[in-house]
This record gives structure tokens, sequence and C-alpha cells, in this order.
């Protein structure tokens, strides 16, 4: 699989403001600064095609990247949401109030959406937030795919423990992620383009 292409298409701090789907949507979702955005710029490769920041709260708007890519002989389009974090307790009460709507009525409104990349911390494992939010996205039928990302902040001895630990936590498969080494690239792509239906299309053409 390679990216040919990525690029901006639209932000929106409300939902109306967004363009329709025309492709298939891929949302990313997790706590402030969890590493949503990182995460979006390392599986394109782009090192700055997403902003990110130290600061927890970067992401305030949701924020849609094409991406045009080709696995074997065809080509297709994928487009990857960067929602805004959750559970930042440093913002205003009206703002946080705003973005459970905001980030459940993405997530319940739009057709094109295939699937959720819900992004853990390894540090922290799951969280509460984390556990209503894949319950949401199970309640409404979109699949969650978890991450748990940082992996490269612990000593390599420790990778497997946490894992498996967080594995028994959340009943799902969770793939490992850096976004300073790569690791968990290659197999989270693959995630992507099967909940998005472009590694069977490209299969059976
Ligand atoms: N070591 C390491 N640092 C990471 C990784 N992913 C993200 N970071 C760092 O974590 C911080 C937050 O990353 P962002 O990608 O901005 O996080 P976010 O979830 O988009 O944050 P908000 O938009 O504020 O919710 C930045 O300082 C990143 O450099 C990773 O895999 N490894
Ligand atoms: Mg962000």
């Amino acid at each position: 699989m390679d990216v040919l292409d990525a690029e901006f298409i639209a932000g929106a701090t409300s939902l109306e403001h967004l363009p329709p789907p025309i492709f298939a949507e891929v949302a990313f979702a997790g706590r402030s600064n969890v590493g949503k955005s990182s995460l979006i710029n390392s599986l394109l490769q782009r090192k700055k095609l997403v902003r990110t920041s130290s600061a927890p709260g970067c992401t305030r708007a949701i924020n849609i990247f094409r991406v045009r890519l080709r696995t074997d002989d065809t080509e297709a389009h994928l487009d990857l949401v960067d929602l805004p974090g959750y559970g930042y307790a440093q913002r205003s009460k009206a703002e946080r109030k705003s973005w459970g709507p905001l980030i459940e009525g993405f997530l319940e409104q739009r057709p094109g959406l295939r699937g959720a990349v819900v992004i853990v911390d390894i540090r922290r494992g799951v969280e509460p937030d984390d556990v209503q939010l894949v319950q949401f996205l199970e309640s409404i039928d979109v699949a969650p795919i978890l991450v748990a990302t940082k992996i490269d902040k612990l000593p390599a001895s420790k990778r497997k423990p946490a894992l498996a630990a967080l594995r028994r936590q959340v009943d799902h498969p969770v793939t490992s992620y850096s976004a300073v080494s790569g690791e968990g690239r290659d197999l989270l792509w693959k995630q992507l383009l099967r909940v998005s239906s472009i590694e069977e299309a490209a299969a059976t053409s």
C-alpha cells in the first residue's frame, strides 16, 4: 500500500459546516493530547500535515484529510477525520459541553463513516471516557479499532505486559503504535483498508 497524496480538505467546529462525505471515512478519537494528530501524520508519513502540540487541546475542530492510495494496481480514496480530544479539564465548561455532541454527532451522522480508531496512551490504559466511547460506537454499529500509542515511551521489557493488561481491560484487539518509530503502521493500515472495504475492492478487481 502506498500513500500517493494526502491533503487537508476541511475543518469545522460544527457539523453543518463540513462537506458531505464522498469517500469512505475513518475517524480518529481519543483523549486530549493522546497523540491523534501525530498518529495521522505518521500514517501518512507526513511530518506536519496535521498540527500537533505538546499542550493538550490543540485540535478544536473536526479536520478532514483526504488520502489517495494505491493497493496492488488499484487506486482508492479514503478520508481520515481528526476529531477534537475529549477529557481536557482545563477547558471552559461551556466548551467541554459542546464537544460531546460534536464528536458523537459526527460519529452518528456521517453516512460515509466506516470505522473509528480509538486511541489510548499505553501508559494510561483505557479510562472511563474511552470505555464510554467504545460502547457508544458499538451502539451505533461503527467498528471501533483500538490503538495503544506512545509505545516508544515504555522500555521494551514493559511493552508486552502493558499490552496484555490493556487487552484484558477491553474486549477488543489492541494495536500498539508509535508515531515516533512507525511501529504498528502497517498493521493499522491493514485494519483501515479492511473496514473501508478498500482491500476487498482491490483484491477482487
Ligand atoms: N514519544 C511519543 N510522543 C508522541 C507520540 N504521539 C504523539 N506524541 C506527542 O504527544 C503530544 C501530543 O500529540 P498530538 O498528536 O498533538 O495529540 P492529539 O491527541 O492530537 O492532541 P489534541 O489535538 O490536543 O487532543 C505531542 O507532543 C506529540 O509529539 C508517540 O507515539 N510517541
Ligand atoms: Mg490533535
